[in-house]
């Protein structure tokens, strides 16, 4: 008799899986760690009124009729679970594993630490500009599990996908024609442990690449530049400070790419809507990807002209009394929050904490300059980053219990000139189911200040 799969997790990659093995007629088991959460729910959402569903604890007998587990990201490879299945020679497939061996036609793949969702998104943009959107898909990390679309993708298929370190750790035949790493800074060390562990992971993105595929890889990123010189993919760099001989580059004001003896200006960057060298960047990354998969200049660059700014990423909200508020939620780390700290150009109240990932808060505090007039801040996290910033100088600190509690603080104490930023540094686990959350309901209580004007 065929064995079951084991789907571990019940968020939206975890039913997007169900839903798939379900369609392709495999048995499902779905198992989740958390035993509060309602199994009736977990089948409406999974729309399998018979699906088994396994809460709490696994056992040994469901391990005998499991062929293998396809496993959440969100699930850390160490948890006993995980090691129980190994020891019974289970093999343990990413939620992206599972899709990629149903889909059909190109992959682009992008990772790194920062910019991977702008990336994905203007990509993805310049894809559906090419083949429509039937035939281009968006998915991954970004929001939309791989799974959930994978049986859509037929060979005529283009698929853009956002691919985090977690989804990478159990990859056994994903293979993207074209992939990037964006850049790799300190991030999930509580998962990864080391930066050693952490850049591997991001680098297997090229694990099943040949010289036939394509790498964008960030020329300014010394660890990058160190793979490229001996990665079997072919490479082509992007870089914010110096002009490449092959590859994209920034010149002045000029978005440029230079290939195998052409060149072209991609777009003048007053042109576009995305602002900051870390956007150029992504501008960057995704027209040498778009290139690379055979995507015409000409889309290309309208696509660039057209593109604006995706949510939670330095996303202004609205100005009230003089107050302009941004929010960053999309921040979750210090690197990231640099950059929000980078985008402001007025005093700025800061909001910052949120859950503890092991991250340094050095690098970002380091950036406040005299930019930052105060540090508000919130969650598990906010002792140990007002600890760091007392160490750098720094004392405007306040403390407080939510987000509502932070907003109604800046308002009252900010002046007409000053900026209110969110951008926490922080994943939002813990107090908010995800980044989404806390970025949607900091846009509603900064709308609702506007309303009691
Ligand atoms: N669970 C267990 N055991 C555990 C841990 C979790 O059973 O040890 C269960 C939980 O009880 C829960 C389920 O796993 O029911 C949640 O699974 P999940 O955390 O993988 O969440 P999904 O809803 O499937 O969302 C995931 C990504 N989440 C994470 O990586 C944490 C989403 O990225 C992604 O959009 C989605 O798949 C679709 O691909 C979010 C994210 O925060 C945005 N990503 C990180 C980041 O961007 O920094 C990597």
């Amino acid at each position: 008799m065929e064995k079951a799969v084991l789907v571990a997790g019940s968020g939206i990659s975890g039913i997007g899986a169900v839903k798939l093995l379900r369609q392709v007629g495999r048995e499902v088991i779905l198992y989740d760690g958390n035993e509060s959460l309602d199994r009736e729910e977990i089948r409406k959402n999974a729309e399998d009124a018979s699906l088994k569903v396994i809460l709490g604890e696994l056992t040994g007998e469901i391990i005998d009729r499991i062929e293998y587990c396809v496993i959440s990201p969100g699930i850390p490879l160490d948890v006993p679970f995980v090691r129980q299945l190994k020891d019974a020679g289970i093999p343990i497939w990413s939620e992206i594993e599972l899709a990629y061996h149903y889909a059909g036609g190109t992959l682009a793949a992008i990772t790194g630490t920062n910019g991977k969702t702008t990336t994905t998104a203007l990509l993805g943009a310049m894809v559906q500009n090419w083949v429509g959107k039937d035939r281009g898909f968006i998915v991954g990390n970004i929001g939309i599990p791989y799974t959930q679309m994978a049986l859509k993708m037929k060979e005529d298929a283009v698929t853009v996908a956002e691919i985090s370190s977690f989804q990478l750790e159990s990859i056994l035949t994903f293979h993207p024609k074209v992939s990037a790493i964006l850049n790799i800074t300190p991030d999930h060390l509580n998962r990864h442990h080391t930066m050693e562990c952490y850049t591997q992971v991001k680098e297997s993105i090229t694990k099943n690449q040949t010289a036939e595929d394509w790498c964008i890889l960030n020329y300014e990123d010394p660890r990058l530049r160190r793979f490229g010189e001996h990665a079997k993919v072919r490479i082509l760099y992007f870089s914010s400070r110096q002009k490449l001989e092959e590859g994209m580059y920034l010149d002045g004001d000029s978005i440029c790419l230079r290939f195998q003896g052409n060149q072209y200006e991609i777009c003048q960057t007053e042109e576009c809507h995305l602002v900051g060298v870390c956007n150029y960047e992504n501008i960057m990354a995704a027209s040498g990807m778009a290139y690379c998969l055979g995507i015409p200049m000409e889309i290309i660059q309208k696509t660039v002209r057209e593109f604006r700014a995706v949510e939670h990423r330095i996303e202004f909200v609205e100005e009230i009394r003089g107050v302009r508020y941004y929010n960053d939620s999309k921040g979750t780390n210090p690197d990231a929050a640099i950059q929000g700290i980078k985008a402001m150009t007025r005093p700025t109240f800061v909001i910052g904490g949120g859950y503890d990932k092991g991250s340094e808060y050095d690098d970002w505090i380091g950036e406040f300059g005299q930019k930052v007039k105060k540090l508000v801040l919130l969650g598990q996290t906010a002792e140990k980053i007002a600890a760091c910033a007392r160490k750098h100088g720094f004392q405007d600190i306040v403390f407080v219990s939510d987000l509502k509690e932070a907003i109604s603080y800046c308002a009252k104490e900010a002046k007409p000139g000053d900026a209110v930023l969110l951008s926490p540094a922080c994943a939002s686990w813990g107090m908010f189911k995800n980044y989404e959350e806390r970025g949607r309901i900091f846009k509603e209580l900064v709308r609702q200040l506007d309303y009691g004007n």
